[in-house]
């Protein structure tokens, strides 16, 4: 039988893990093929639900299971870590500054960065969902000088999939009718999801809907999508979250279909003048494990500028974070 693919969940006990481990366990993030052993990294106030977790996920027996083990340690939970998801973060308590936040984050992600550095698998790939994803990404990526920067990734998966359901509401269509949505920037309110290259069974979305509900409506609502979560469910997204998750690993790893391009936080190359090293979100597309940024769109004036205020913010994050030390 194949050989068990090692998957480091940290934050495994908060919300988003409990919605998480079992799709994992069960087969949904690598394929019916793919034994899987999890590797729990939590706070150590966290290791006693952590353990009632895996306490559960023993009681699936999951025939793709190979083994559950619990750290509070990030060297111990990274040693040998194939696929890592970066979920636990530190979220920001009321009246707390921005400087605060990146820096109490930056204490996590830059010891964990360290941690994939020593002893991580050679084929990691790491995908951050604790907010602020996309610098907390760029905080892991920078403290593991040894690994290949593209390993680092953040998730804008869930506002992809949000994009797509709010678009299939308004036009009546299928989710699967709708082709190459864009989420561009940051996973923040400032994101920009981007309708002008979609089309909806084979027409451009752009021609079904009006630029009235494109601003007024589309945009806030999904760049927003979160907080009303919240305000509805009286918790943030966790099980969407989860489900986002194993959508960008699984494409990661399986590859995207030919047919549609998706949208995932990856380290810039510069493309669609977007600083290099930045991790922001693109129209990607993957293939033998690797993401490509889909190229040669063409940008109208008023989608560079709503790229452009996301990107700004991205680089006053990175200017923020680089002004503490942490990268
Ligand atoms: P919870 O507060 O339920 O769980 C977080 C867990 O992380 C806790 O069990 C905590 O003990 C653990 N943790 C904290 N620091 C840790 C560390 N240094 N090492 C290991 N574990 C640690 O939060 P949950 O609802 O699960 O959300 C987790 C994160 O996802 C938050 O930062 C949240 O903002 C973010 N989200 C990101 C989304 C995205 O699209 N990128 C959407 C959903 C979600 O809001």
């Amino acid at each position: 039988s194949a050989t068990p693919v090692n998957v480091t969940v940290t934050g495994a006990a908060g919300q988003i893990g409990y919605a998480l481990l079992f799709r994992i366990a069960s087969g949904h993030l690598l394929g019916p093929d793919t034994p899987v052993k999890l590797r729990l990294l939590e706070i150590p106030q966290g290791v006693k639900a952590a353990e009632g977790t895996a306490m559960e996920l023993e009681d699936c027996a999951f025939p793709l299971l190979a083994g559950i083990d619990i750290f509070d340690d990030p060297t111990a939970g990274f040693e040998g870590a194939n696929v890592a998801l970066l979920v636990g973060a530190r979220p920001r308590a009321k009246g707390m500054e921005r400087g605060d936040l990146l820096e109490a984050n930056g204490g996590i992600f830059g010891p964990q960065g360290q941690a994939i550095n020593a002893g991580a698998a050679e084929d990691i790939k790491v995908l951050v969902v604790g907010n602020p994803a996309n610098t907390n990404a760029l905080i892991a990526q920078r403290n593991a000088p040894d690994v290949p920067a593209d390993r680092f990734t953040a998730m804008t998966r869930l506002d992809h999939n949000r994009a797509l359901s709010q678009l299939a509401g308004k036009t009546g269509a299928a989710v699967s009718e709708i082709k190459d949505l864009t989420i561009w920037g940051n996973h923040s309110a400032t994101q920009y999801p981007d309708i002008f290259h979609a089309t909806i069974g084979g027409k451009p979305a752009s021609d079904l809907v009006d630029q009235a509900w494109l601003e007024s409506d589309f945009i806030p609502t999904v760049a927003k999508r979160g907080a009303a979560i919240i305000e509805a469910r009286g918790a943030s997204s966790a099980a969407s979250a989860a489900n986002a998750a194993i959508d960008h690993v699984y494409d990661w790893v399986n590859g995207t279909s030919a047919d549609s391009w998706t949208s995932a936080a990856i380290v810039s190359d510069g493309s669609y003048g977007v600083p290099e090293g930045l991790i922001s979100s693109f129209p990607v597309r993957a293939k033998g494990g690797e993401w490509e940024i889909v190229q040669g769109l063409e940008v109208s004036d008023f989608s560079r500028g709503r790229i452009d205020a996301s990107v700004a913010e991205l680089v006053e994050e990175r200017d923020a974070v680089q002004g503490l030390g942490l990268i």
